[in-house]
């Protein structure tokens, strides 16, 4: 019996491993593992937004996982200054992104699908007009697409 519960253990250890993920906080140490996602959950409102740092070296890397999953960053833009907000590979299983942009208000802005490499989205050259944080919400396209991503806000 304690072997076949081993067994399942490391069959979704692996399938964790094969879709790229180098966080196993979640893994539980006794034999049920819960696959929670990337180490930024729950953010899947933009009340619960993490703070993204502008500039490439911030670059953070999340997953849409499970499938519907949501997730949202905000960062602080200054009026008169251009930002580019790209989504790209983490170097795992690559999801379908598609990004929405909104303001502090919550009010809808701009969004992408596929502008950045593959299927990744990236909004380019965004002009801000209005100093504060800024929400973009990142999810898989139809609603559907799992899998790993990196995330950069940066001055093109
Ligand atoms: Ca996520
Ligand atoms: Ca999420
Ligand atoms: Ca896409």
């Amino acid at each position: 019996m304690e072997g076949i519960k081993f067994k399942t253990i490391r069959k979704i250890y692996f399938r964790l491993l094969s879709l790229g993920y180098s966080d196993y906080s979640s893994y539980d140490s006794g034999w049920r593992a819960t696959v929670s996602g990337d180490s930024y959950e729950n953010d899947n409102s933009y009340a619960s937004a993490n703070i993204i740092n502008v500039g490439g070296s911030y670059a953070q890397t999340h997953s849409i996982y499970p499938s519907g999953d949501e997730d949202w960053v905000k960062f602080y833009a200054y009026s008169g200054n251009t930002y580019t907000i790209e989504t790209f590979t983490a170097g795992g299983t690559d999801v379908d992104t598609v990004i929405e942009l909104y303001n502090s208000s919550i009010t809808f802005i701009t969004s992408d699908d596929d502008n950045g490499e593959g299927r990744f989205s990236k909004i380019t050259s965004w002009s801000c007009t209005s100093t504060g944080y800024y929400y973009v919400k990142i999810s898989g396209y139809g609603g559907s697409s799992t899998g790993d991503y990196k995330i950069k806000v940066y001055q093109p």
